[in-house]
Formats: C-alpha cells, structure tokens, sequence
C-alpha cells in the first residue's frame, strides 16, 4: 500500500476478532484524547542543547534542524489536531529556550510556550506540559549535565521558573520522559549524551539524582496548583524470558522488569526506595504521583548470560525469538498490545488514575498503524470496563518527527510530514482514530 494514498474509507476498518460483541462499552465523556510531541524531535532551530551537541559531535548520522518547523507553525498543527477532535496536547518545555545562559531566563522563550499553551486552550484542547524531554542546555551539559553536583538546584530554578508562567494555564505536568531509558542510552550503552558505557556507579547516581528532581518539582508545582495532576512518563518495556521454561532466563527476566519498570515508581509512590545502601536512601516526601504516565511500544525477550553483573540482567531485545514474534513495525519491535494489557493490570495496585502518555508505531502503511491503535485501544477499553482507571490516550506523535538516533525515517504521526516542503498530510489512521473520539467507542 502506498504511504500517501488518498483516503478511501470513510470509516475505520474494524481489526473483527478484536472486536467484543456481547459489550457495547463507551469511552467516558471526560476521556482526554490526542497526541504527544517533544521539542527537540519537532520544532526545529534547536542548537543549544546537549543533543544538538552531540549532533555536531558526529554522534548521529541525521541531525534535527528544522525537524517539523513546529515552533513556527504549531497553531497550523493544532488547527489539524482539533480537526481530528482532539481535547488534549502533550509537549515539552525546551529548556534551552527558557533558560538559554546560566540564570538568564529569556522573555522570548518563555512567552513563545505561553503562545503554545493558548493556542491549545483557543482550540479546547487540554494542555499536558512535560518539563524535561531528554535535553538540557548546553551550559548545563558543561557543568555536567545530570552528573553535576548542583543539577538538582538548577533543575528546581527552572522548574519555578515556567511553574510561576504556566501554573494558571496548566494543571497536567509530566516532570520527566522515561528517565531510566535516558540513563540506559546515556551511561549504560553510549548511545546517547553524554555516550557513557557501562557506568553503573554513575547511572545509579544520575537516576537518584532525577528521582530527587521529581520530587522537589512535584512540591513546586503543588504550591503553585493545588490541583495539579503531576506525574513522570514512565516508560513501560515489556518481558518474556526467551527460554519459558529455563530458570534463569526467568530471574533476568523479572530482575529486568524490577530494574526497568518497577523501581522508579515504587520509589516515588512510597516515597522511599526499596533496597539498602547509600543510593537507596529514603525520600523524605511521602508519595509524589498523582497519577501514572505511561509510555508503551513493544516488548523484548531476556536470556540469562550468567550471574555476573550485568550479565544476571541478561542479554535482551528480539534475541533469536524469530519465530515467536509477532508483527514487527519499521523500527524493527514487535507489536505486542498485550503487553499493554499487562502493565494496566499491574498498575491498578498505585490506586491512581492512569494515562497512556505515548503509544505508537512507526510504520509507512495505514493499515498496520490503524491495527496497532486498534488493538491497544482494545486492551484500554478491556481495563476500564474492569475497572481500572485510565484516563485518556495520547497517540505518539501528533506528526512525523526526528526519531533521535534513527533521524526522520520513522514514520510515527497520525499527521504525515513531507520535510522538504513542511507540508502536512493528515494520514487515514488520523481520521479513524477521530471516528473513535467522537463515538466514544471503537
Ligand atoms: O520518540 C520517542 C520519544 O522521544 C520518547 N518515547 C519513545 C518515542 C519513540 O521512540
């Protein structure tokens, strides 16, 4: 199928064996619904962050620059968005904007966000703000970055900082993206700034310092909005042991889940993290999740290599599990929605209300894009006609974007973008998922 045919379907194609006949289940009118982006990946002209350093380090084989030019046509894209009835928006602050020299907050960079949140509220749609997307200023990277001593400090300056321009405007605030992939692709395989391999003392170090963070943002916000709705964006990797029935690989299987996907938030829900020693010390602050944000693509497979560390983490990814993987998107995951399922089930124990912060797929053909949300939304809707609480679906991303090290081929927006000329083309899955929206049921 060719990626930019013109629609042809006037409704969503349904996936039939998905489908629940005996339930007729409607979303609540109150559900937020749309997209998600980040700063660095779509606005463009982003060249004072550590990743634009590390861009011209050579570290990447395609750089950002103009990216989707969103930080000049961003009303254009919400125009499209409440077109495909979305009433909920998430995006980052670009830190280097806001803060572009040590201490200096610039006028500019703090009323071009204040120009993003009212254009969202023009357009009803529901502005959900995420304070740090990866990226710190490039003054910052050179005192450290998250291995400088005085991080904490400057992260909390900042956070008072758009909490005190914003804080009217805004109720939902995502403190930090996935901050245990950041560290696994900064200190532990080099892929990302600042490119440490192997670092376990300082990867320990780095996410103690970010849970920290949290928690002081979380109170800032607090003082500010009383009813504000603040929470991470916690990545969620799903596991299967490669081998079921060999011991091992299922000990690395569920250390890795411990690892990956429990620790953080156990940590920020108890206020206190589970382990002894000096890195595990207690959080004197009691919880700090209002609710959870979850960000969810795929699934590896985990082979214990031995009981060294980090070999008792064990190897993981597809592994030579070929045949048991079901379809794979461009990037090469596998399409598992159960593993959706699974995490919405696990996290009913938290007792908060739970929102899809990201789930999508890159992939050039409308039909596998279209299946994937289906099916997720089917896991959704499955959890809350149990009961469990989430509160809205935020499809990733709103447009075709910069896909970090893998540069623009990645296809992942409900809203294609053809980079040459930033014209936009709203893709069929886009529509369909609008169909949804309005009838509040799939
Ligand atoms: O593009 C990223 C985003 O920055 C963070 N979550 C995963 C997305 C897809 O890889």
């Amino acid at each position: 199928m060719s990626f930019w045919r013109p629609i042809q379907a006037a409704r969503a194609p349904a996936v039939p064996t998905m489908r629940p006949d005996a339930v007729r289940f409607h979303f609540p009118q109150a559900f937020l619904w749309g997209a998600a982006t980040s700063a660095h990946q779509v606005e463009g002209g982003n060249t004072n962050n550590d990743w634009s350093a590390w861009e011209e380090g050579g570290h990447v084989l395609v750089s950002a620059g103009a990216a989707c030019d969103h930080f000049h046509r961003f009303r254009e894209d919400f125009d499209l968005a409440q077109g495909l009835l979305h009433n909920a928006h998430r995006f980052s602050l670009e830190w280097s904007r806001i803060e572009p020299e040590e201490g200096r907050f610039s006028d500019e960079g703090l009323q071009h966000y204040r120009d993003v949140i009212e254009a969202l509220h023009a357009r009803a749609i529901e502005p959900i703000a995420t304070i740090h997307h990866y990226t710190i200023p490039r003054w910052l990277a050179a005192k450290g970055g998250w291995e400088c001593g005085d991080i904490e400090r400057y992260f909390i300056r900042y956070v008072e900082r758009v909490v005190a321009a914003y804080g009217d405007r805004v109720r939902w605030w995502i403190t930090l993206n996935e901050p245990v992939v950041q560290v696994f692709k900064g200190w532990l395989i080099g892929q990302w700034p600042p490119g440490r391999v192997g670092d376990y003392p300082r990867a320990l170090q780095v996410i103690r310092r970010m849970l920290r963070a949290h928690v002081l943002a979380y109170h800032t916000i607090h003082e500010r909005r009383g009813d504000a709705m603040v929470s991470v964006a916690k990545h969620c990797l799903a596991f299967t042991p490669n081998r079921p029935s060999n011991p091992f690989d299922r000990i690395s299987t569920a250390f890795r889940d411990f690892l990956f996907n429990n620790l953080f938030l156990e940590a920020l829900h108890t206020g206190r993290l589970a382990l002894p020693g000096q890195f595990f010390e207690r959080l004197p602050f009691g919880r700090t999740l209002d609710f959870i944000g979850m960000n969810y693509y795929t699934r590896d497979f985990v082979r214990n290599t031995g009981f060294n560390l980090p070999g008792f983490v064990g190897l993981s990814g597809t592994l030579e599990n070929e045949r048991r993987i079901g379809k794979r998107n461009d990037l090469g995951w596998e399409v598992y929605p159960e593993g959706l399922g699974h995490f919405l089930r696990s996290f009913r124990r938290y007792k908060l209300p739970l929102l899809i912060t990201e789930n999508g797929i890159p992939t050039s053909d409308e039909d596998d894009r279209w299946g994937f949300i289906y099916m997720h939304l089917w896991q959704v809707m499955r959890a809350m006609a149990a009961g469990i609480p989430v509160v809205g679906y935020l499809y990733w991303s709103l447009l075709d974007n910069y896909e970090w090290v893998d540069g623009f081929h990645a296809k992942f927006g409900l809203i294609g973008v053809r980079f040459a000329s930033q014209e936009r083309i709203v893709r069929p899955s886009g529509r369909w998922l609008a169909q949804v929206i309005e009838n509040r049921s799939l």
